[in-house]
């Protein structure tokens, strides 16, 4: 297959490049390296330093595009280009801003969120739409999309099975009585989303617009509501130090599970927002290449925008916390420890969270779950780098409020 990456210089980007090409596949990436721009502007760096984009494209042996997408000049007709010359099977798109606290921190850092990944996502669908109609587009979106309703999750649309007792809507939406058994009236519609942030909301933005595409060109887009990625490495970028991918743990960039195993390591109290009863969907970096894979080999039908919910396992964030603390304190030898701070976040702590992902289940995914030594690993690993570990960037700065 020829596979395009865009944003190939990210922390999922770069290494699903390597993978790719190490399936064999013709792959290319792109990146306008804009992350960097802002690690820069933001004081933030990941905790190993990396080559550029085009050093590391150079030893991976990967061809590279270096442009913006978004630029309202020539991002489009650029992508047309890339489209045109390169002719992708499978488009793969990293290519967003994908911090939420980044998002809430100011008007300008949200309207960037919001500009960056809608006006980037609608470029892709009109080029594809101009030059590669039948590409498989495979979106990375969010769990975050639907927020923490208080029912469960479906992969992305309301299903049949809706009606009955749990049913979340009342019989003024449906006009169907909920005890009812039968079959729901608003199956097959779009599962109603409640984000939890200007980036999530983002997301939002895009799924509605891919759905449009899909239905009214007959393009064809897997959209990957992807959970909580933790992890710093991969059978590829473990090769050679220059193919170590950018990982963050800082409070803009940085995901929680990783965050805590650097807090480990920097002898820092473990940064609980709020109680920590919040529950999140969570996937190690291995997974996240392992369920682009299987969407890859598995394209759906023209004119349908497929989703899947992509995640392996459920944790509230007290329970991570605690899973770090017993980790770290046998792979460190000494004592760590938790601090509940005062939730910096407008979130739930206390909710019901039950979402499916037996769309990739049913694919074939094989889950790689954090017990069993995946944590002792990730420990491990940051130890060896912790001269690098930027203490100022640890506690939470942006609020919601
Ligand atoms: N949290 C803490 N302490 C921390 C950092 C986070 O308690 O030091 C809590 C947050 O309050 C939140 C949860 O952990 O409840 C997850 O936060 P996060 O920063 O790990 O994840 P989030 O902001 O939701 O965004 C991340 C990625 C994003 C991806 C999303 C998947 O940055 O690109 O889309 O995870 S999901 O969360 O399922 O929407």
């Amino acid at each position: 297959m020829k596979v395009l990456i865009l944003g190939g210089d990210g922390y999922l980007g770069w290494p699903t490049a390597l993978r790719f090409k190490a399936l064999g596949h013709d792959v290319r990436v792109l990146d306008s390296c804009v992350k960097r721009m802002v690690e820069k502007s933001e004081g933030v760096r990941p905790l190993v330093q990396l080559p550029d984009f085009g050093e590391r494209c150079y030893y991976a042996g990967l061809d590279k595009y270096d442009f913006d997408l978004t630029d309202p000049e020539k991002g489009y007709g650029q992508l047309r280009g890339v489209f045109k010359d390169f002719e992708p099977d499978v488009i793969v798109h990293y290519a967003e801003q994908p911090s939420a606290p980044y998002s809430m921190k100011d008007v300008y850092a949200c309207i960037s969120t919001q500009y960056n990944n809608v006006i980037g996502t609608l470029n892709v669908l009109w080029a594809m739409r101009d030059v590669v109609p039948d590409a498989h587009l495979i979106k990375l979106g969010t769990m975050g999309e639907y927020g923490t309703p208080d029912c469960d999750i479906p992969d992305g649309y309301i299903e049949k099975e809706a009606c009955g007792p749990s049913c979340y809507f009342d019989d003024y939406y449906c006009g169907q009585d909920p005890e009812d058994e039968d079959e729901c009236p608003m199956a097959g519609l779009p599962f109603p989303k409640s984000p939890h942030s200007f980036y999530h909301l983002s997301k939002v933005h895009d799924s509605e617009n891919i759905r449009f595409a899909c239905n009214v060109w007959g393009l064809r887009a897997t959209d990957l509501n992807q959970g909580v990625v933790y992890g710093v490495e991969t059978k590829e970028t473990r090769k050679d130090p220059a193919f170590r991918t950018s990982f963050h743990y800082d409070s803009i960039f940085g995901t929680v599970l990783n965050r805590f195993c650097v807090q480990a390591v920097a002898g820092h109290n473990l940064t609980v927002y709020g109680h920590g009863g919040q529950k999140r969907s969570f996937l190690n970096i291995e997974d996240t290449l392992e369920c682009v894979r299987i969407a890859a080999e598995n394209p759906p039908e023209k004119g349908r925008m497929r989703v899947f919910n992509q995640f392996t396992e459920i944790f509230s964030i007290i329970e991570l916390a605690k899973l770090v603390q017993e980790e770290g304190e046998k792979v460190l030898g000494r004592r760590v420890y938790i601090e509940c701070l005062n939730n910096p976040r407008s979130e739930q702590e206390d909710h019901y969270y039950n979402p499916s992902n037996k769309g990739l289940l049913g694919l074939g995914l094989k889950p790689k779950v954090l017990s069993g030594g995946v944590l002792r690993g990730i420990i491990g690993y940051i130890d060896r780098y912790h001269d690098g570990i930027d203490k100022k960037n640890i506690m939470p700065k942006v609020t919601w409020k």
